[in-house]
């Protein structure tokens, strides 16, 4: 298998870019201020390699930056996730098992990138990919409704779109790519019309709340795992607004009939215990939106969010 040297590779990224709402650039933060990467290391033994540093990436910011192609911040998304490739990248090269904490999900252009990158170099692999989301995250710039990079990083990972511009992701290679056979969704709820249709026409594998509703998220995990295969390395990018409001209020693009805590506790298990997990993301957690009193919307969304990353780093092996 492809991780066993107990060594973790983390890049706190706080960005938000990606979108429009304040304060998912402090997910990061809160998740490790709340005593995540110390879990890691006491009770699950990791050894942590981690700067002590949320990165801001404010000094990658150019003076302007007006849309292109419909796209809000291009070029500030475009060097912010060039540089969370690098440094995904330069974990990933050493063996070690590759954990971002974001930041909003257009972050995942770099992490998985910089994964598929060092994957094909130290094993000669393709990667694959499970996307646990609400949301499919596969628009166009032309086809996005709303030009909000967050909804469109797998598009890009893909090479559905491509741009020459090297400021505008052009530096996006073909090592650093995905391809759309292993790409597996999980969770989807919330997908817009543009997006179905390239589902449609590339087949892409997905299992949305539907599925799960039908099979149950035990079956649906088999299924999604039996896809890839067992000697595929997975990249686990979870964005947590797969999960119900009810679990996790504070993101930026909530949407009802979501996952249990402990179903999405299960996905992270599932593919934690293939042993062929070398990336996981955790994503799109927000604390400044908080539906709730006291805080308590966020202190569960922040709860939430590392329950999900301990589960996918094998906190519930016995
Ligand atoms: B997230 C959306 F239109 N599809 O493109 C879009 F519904 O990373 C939402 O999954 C994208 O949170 C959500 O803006 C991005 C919208
Ligand atoms: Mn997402
Ligand atoms: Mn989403
Ligand atoms: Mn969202």
């Amino acid at each position: 298998k492809f991780v066993a040297n107990g060594e973790l590779g983390v890049v706190a990224v706080g960005f938000s870019g990606g979108q429009g709402k304040a304060g998912v650039d402090i997910g990061p933060a809160a998740m490790i201020e709340s005593g995540l990467l110390t879990k890691l290391k006491e009770d699950l033994g990791y050894e942590v390699h981690h700067d002590d540093t949320v990165h801001s990436y404010k000094e990658l910011t150019p003076e302007s930056d007006p849309p292109f192609r419909g796209m809000k911040n291009p070029k500030t998304v475009s060097a912010v996730t060039r540089k969370i490739s690098e440094q995904v990248y330069e974990h990933a090269k050493e063996g070690r098992t590759v954990l971002t904490l974001g930041g909003d999900h257009s972050i995942a252009i770099g992490t998985i990138s910089g994964t598929a990158k060092a994957i094909r170099e130290r094993l000669n692999r393709e990667l694959a990919v499970i996307w646990v989301d609400a949301h499919t995250d596969i628009n166009t710039p032309e086809g996005s409704d709303s030009g909000n990079v967050h909804g469109m990083p797998v598009s890009f990972l893909t090479g559905l779109a491509k741009e020459e511009r090297e400021d505008v992701f052009g530096w996006l290679k073909s090592e650093h790519m995905l391809s759309l056979k292993k790409l597996v969704y999980i969770g989807l709820r919330d997908v817009d019309r543009f997006e179905k249709q390239v589902l449609r026409d590339h087949k892409v594998k997905a299992f949305s709340m539907h599925d799960i509703d039908r099979h149950g998220i035990g079956k649906v995990m088999e299924m999604a795992l039996g896809y890839i295969g067992t000697d595929t390395p997975i990249h686990l990018s979870f964005d947590v607004d797969a999960l119900d409001p009810m679990w996790a209020p504070s993101t930026g693009t909530p949407v009802r009939g979501g996952l249990t805590l402990r179903e999405g506790d299960f996905i992270a298990e599932c593919v934690h215990e293939s042993g062929s997990m070398v990336a996981m993301d955790l994503v799109e957690v927000n604390p400044c939106l908080d539906p709730g009193v006291d805080n308590i919307g966020s202190d569960e969304t922040v709860r939430a969010g590392c329950s999900l990353v301990r589960c996918g780093l094998g906190e519930s092996l016995l």
